[in-house]
């Protein structure tokens, strides 16, 4: 099943996405919903499809959650490990270290208040001049640490800022608009085999595409387990968040983002996240 919310009246409600059509919970956002089907001790998607309205409209996809926490993957396929290092001249082997090491980088990459749904602007740092895509496969996650299900996910960050040293990572990957979700989640069990993905990623600039990539999740070098199984150690992070698995995805400087490039990610079982770049002060 495909899960998500929409806006209507200015109220953010979950809703089942079927045929380009949305299908709205009534009195339900998405946390609300995942949260009943763990007290009620249902399958999200049984519960989602006995309270979604029996009419479905035209509704954009908006944030299809909004995560009490988000947190990212680093150097999980081997083009980020090595971009990074090559980029360190100083620290050569520090991404290739944590890339070979049993555990993995994880790094706190904000909450709601960061996020934007498919559609809305991702924003560029006024004080970076290397601001990149990191196009990723996310999952969301139940109280357990259980896979929910997933969705695809832009880890935006100021590559420059971080190259310019280590200690400056969360300022190149946490600010406003820095991570954008969607368009859908899909159900854990819509989608058994979450390493055989085909994911592409372009951006265009001025109705061109200045940058076209793609990867396959066959490449992630981590099992997502792992992951979830490393961020959850002395930290139970809530019901609804959100782990961002690695970007395999590296784009040029040539095509550091610029005001009004437009980044769409796809994965075909997911679908497309687009998002138009504007500066943020
Ligand atoms: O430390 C760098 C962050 C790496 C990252 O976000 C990725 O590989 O996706
Ligand atoms: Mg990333």
């Amino acid at each position: 099943m495909h899960l998500g919310q929409i806006k209507s009246e200015g109220v953010i409600l979950a809703a089942v996405f079927e045929n380009g059509l949305a299908r709205p919970i009534p009195a339900h956002n998405m946390l609300a919903l995942i949260r009943r089907a763990e007290v009620e001790k249902v399958p999200l998607d049984e519960l989602a499809a006995s309270l979604a309205s029996r009419h479905p409209e035209k509704l954009a996809p908006a944030l299809p959650i909004h995560p009490p926490e988000v947190w990212g993957c680093g150097c999980t396929y081997e083009t980020s490990a090595s971009f990074r290092d090559a980029e360190h001249g100083t620290r050569e082997g520090m991404y290739a270290h944590v890339y070979r090491e049993p555990r993995p980088e994880i790094f706190f990459k904000g909450t709601a208040r960061v996020c934007v749904g498919t559609g809305q602007s991702i924003g560029i740092r006024a004080d970076s001049q290397f601001t990149a895509p990191e196009p990723e496969l996310a999952v969301v996650l139940g109280s357990a640490g259980n896979v929910i299900g997933y969705t695809l996910a832009n880890d935006v960050s100021a590559w420059d800022i971080e190259r310019e040293n280590a200690l400056y990572l969360p300022q190149s990957k946490v600010y406003d608009c820095c991570c954008a979700l969607g368009p859908v989640i899909v159900t854990a069990d819509q989608l058994p085999d979450p390493y055989q993905l085909s994911m592409t990623c372009t951006i265009t600039r001025g109705g061109s595409t200045i940058f076209s990539g793609s990867t396959s999740t066959s490449k992630l070098h981590r099992r997502i387990e792992t992951l979830i199984e490393y961020l959850r150690r002395a930290n139970r992070v809530p019901l609804g968040t959100v782990v961002l698995t690695g970007t395999g995805i590296i784009v040029t400087a040539e095509s550091a983002l610029a005001q009004g490039d437009v980044v769409s990610i796809a994965v075909p079982e997911i679908g497309e996240l687009t998002n138009p770049a504007v500066l943020v002060h």
